[in-house]
């Protein structure tokens, strides 16, 4: 029986040292850019989050739709609330209220959910956002176009959670 040689590696040829520095230097610069972007990109919308309890933050929304109630469609509650503090609740399986906003003015979202974890995810512009009970999660955004957006819930929920289809009305 023969050992096995001490060298055993071949040296790397220049081709592969090469490749090697480059996907080392690529790995760098895609590291470093996570913090960067995070600051100088401009696709990070402004969030906080505050606790809330899910009893407090029904009632939030419950007063909320009572003061700006404009209308109703299929039994879910029309509100056009003046630019400010604007509120979206999730449970099993619905977004509550429709909200109707308008292009240029701005508004502070809040986002909670009553019973389990939901996602908001506002289509076709494909913003997304975790909607989590006990947490009051505080987007702050402006319409720029108008039109019919759709809130899609993006976390499995339930045996309804495909039902789960919410609407922002843009208007001028
Ligand atoms: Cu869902």
């Amino acid at each position: 029986m023969l050992a096995p040689p001490r060298v055993w590696w071949k040296p790397l040829g220049r081709l592969e040292r090469n490749w090697l520095k480059l996907a080392f230097v690529w790995c760098v610069f895609l590291t470093a850019m996570m913090p960067l972007w995070f600051y100088f990109g401009r696709q990070n919308v402004p969030a906080k989050t505050y606790r809330v309890t899910p009893e407090q933050f029904q009632a939030k929304v419950e007063a909320f739709i009572a003061e700006y109630q404009v209308g109703e469609e299929k039994g879910i509650p029309v509100v056009e609330p003046p630019p400010g503090d604007v509120f979206m609740l999730a449970r099993m399986w619905q977004w509550q209220p429709i909200l109707k906003l308008k292009v240029g003015e701005t508004y502070r979202l809040h986002l909670s959910s009553v019973d389990v974890q939901h996602g908001f995810s506002l289509q076709p512009l494909n913003l997304n956002f975790m909607v989590l009970p006990g947490y009051d999660y505080v987007v702050t955004i402006t319409p720029t176009t108008e039109g019919e957006f759709y809130v899609i819930c993006n976390e499995f929920c339930g045996i309804g959670h495909h039902l789960m289809i919410g609407k922002i009305i843009v208007t001028k």
